[in-house]
């Protein structure tokens, strides 16, 4: 695979990427906030801006509440070397793949590499899904809602409006604190027997 070998890229062309964050195990929030630290703290990744952190429902088989969030970031490492820094990074924070779409101590996801479209059996760019997700838009609108999505062609304040804010529980800043919203009233009600 040729673009595997392509590791390094010179600083005057180190693109944008966006790298989405869910953690639904452990301290999620303390997992959250170190794993930016790791991150920002690997050669070849400058982290440029972080969103605050949203409580959202979980989407998949029933697991606990997520905490999400995205960041901008400039790298100097291929795509393919991206994703494999992000995976062992989820190791190191004792991530399990046991059940798809179950829960985990911190799940990195490569959303946006540049207007990259990369379509592999390890890689897929722009992620698959997150057009659709009001836990990732959400986060990742507050950040860089002029970013335009390279297949769909729009920009990412234009699709987080029409997910809308489904699923979004509360959102964390450091100088208000958590604000829960009235959207948590999407949460869906446990069937019962
Ligand atoms: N892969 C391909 N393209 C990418 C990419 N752009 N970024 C491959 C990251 N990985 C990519 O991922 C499975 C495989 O996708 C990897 O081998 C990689 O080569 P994974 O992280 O092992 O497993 P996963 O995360 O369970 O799979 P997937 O399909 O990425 O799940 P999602 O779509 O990330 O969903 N609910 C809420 N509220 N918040 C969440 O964050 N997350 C999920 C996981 C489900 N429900 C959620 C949340
Ligand atoms: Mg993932």
């Amino acid at each position: 695979m040729a673009e595997c070998t392509d590791l390094s890229i010179s600083p005057s062309e180190a693109p944008l990427v966006a790298i989405a964050l869910g953690s639904n195990l452990g301290e999620p929030l303390r997992q959250l906030r170190s794993a930016v630290q790791v991150l920002a703290q690997t050669a070849g990744i400058d982290v440029l801006a972080c969103s605050p952190w949203y409580r959202t429902v979980p989407v998949g088989p029933p697991q606990p509440d997520y905490w999400n969030g995205c960041l901008i970031g400039r790298v100097q490492l291929s795509p393919w070397a991206l994703l494999k820094t992000l995976q062992a990074i989820e190791m190191q924070f004792g991530r399990q793949r046991q059940e798809h779409w179950g829960a985990r101590t911190l799940d990195l996801d490569l959303l946006l590499y540049g207007d990259r479209v990369i379509n592999t059996a390890e890689l897929t760019l722009p992620h698959p899904r997150f057009a659709e997700r009001p836990f990732v838009l959400v986060p990742l609108a507050a950040i860089a809602p002029h970013w335009r999505h390279p297949v769909l062609g729009e920009t990412i304040q234009t699709l987080r409006q029409r997910v809308g804010d489904k699923g979004i529980i509360a959102v964390l800043s450091d100088d208000v604190g958590e604000t829960t919203f009235a959207a948590a009233a999407d949460r869906p009600q446990p069937e019962l027997p």
